[in-house]
């Protein structure tokens, strides 16, 4: 039995780093969540669902893992937020500049700015897609310029172009600043009502070096209800995961690394948990088939 097995992502026994094209980094962070606290218990939580998951993907006919994951320690949360951002962005860029593919665990969605800083620091030109209910480009909030409300706005000031998908939550004030802002473009949830979206934003995308950032609040509460700042009208298991396939597995795209964050469990043993997990392993599944090698 798997259970049997370390606390590790799908419980899997250590590899050396030279062997793991994934690197699992927890970010147990939570310091500004506004509405359900509960962020900081996210990786573990993701991490002791995950050890449940069957390895074999039936969707692709492979096991995604034996293409190697490594399961870090975890970075432990610093009080300030300044510093903790820049604590990330250290220990994650000695993974990315050993091209890594880095899979931050969150943790409120304050740790991607670190994680994006990183990759910015050894990849170079990156994009960033965004699956969120949240604009979260708020100048300041709460008092301080490193909330989760405010994440998106601090990495477009890192210089790289962000696509924001699925919001459907916004201020008057973030809008005036989207309305007036460069290579910030959002897409309403509003507007992917239906089947069609899939397509056409496969369309709109450009190609390029991709780090994807995925607050667990994109999906409908009905599906995922644990999380920080839930949002009616959200999505389905299935589009976001036929999305997801479609995008990753482009040939003009290359995704560098990934988080999924926001996850707010409310025990150990949920459903919303488990969700996350095999999200994070789909991703994982859908780089690692890829025809073309990154
Ligand atoms: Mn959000």
């Amino acid at each position: 039995m798997r259970e049997k097995r370390p606390a590790t992502f799908l419980g899997l026994f250590d590899i050396p780093l030279k062997n793991a094209r994934f690197v699992i980094l927890p970010v147990p962070f939570e310091a500004t969540t506004s509405c359900q606290k509960g962020t900081k218990n996210g990786p573990d939580s993701i991490i002791f669902a995950s050890r449940y998951l069957e390895l074999y993907d039936e969707q692709l006919n492979t096991s995604p893992y034996l293409t190697g994951i490594k399961t870090l320690p975890p970075v432990m949360p610093d009080k300030n937020l300044d510093t903790m951002s820049s604590k990330i962005s250290k220990r994650s860029a000695q993974y990315f500049s050993k091209n890594k593919i880095v899979v931050g665990l969150g943790g409120e969605h304050t740790i991607t700015l670190g994680l994006v800083d990183a990759c910015i620091k050894t990849c170079g030109k990156i994009k960033v897609l965004c699956f969120d209910a949240h604009a979260d480009l708020r100048d300041t909030y709460g008092g301080t310029k490193f909330s989760h409300a405010c994440v998106m706005r601090r990495i477009r000031e890192l210089g790289c172009n962000i696509i924001s998908i699925g919001i459907r939550s916004i201020s008057r004030e973030e809008k005036s600043y989207l309305d007036t802002s460069e290579g910030i473009k959002i897409l309403w949830a509003h507007q992917m009502e239906g089947d069609e979206w899939n397509k056409s934003l496969n369309n709109i995308l450009p190609s390029g070096i991709y780090y994807v950032s995925f607050d667990v609040d994109f999906f409908d509460p009905s599906v995922l209800p644990e999380t920080g700042t839930p949002e009616p009208g959200g999505f389905y298991w299935y589009e976001t995961v036929n999305f997801l396939k479609t995008f990753i597995q482009r040939k003009d795209v290359r995704i560098a690394g990934f988080d999924v964050v926001e996850l707010s469990p409310s025990k150990k043993f949920t459903a919303s948990s488990f969700i996350a997990a095999k999200l994070v392993y789909k991703i994982i599944g859908f780089i690692s088939s890829r025809n073309n090698p990154d």
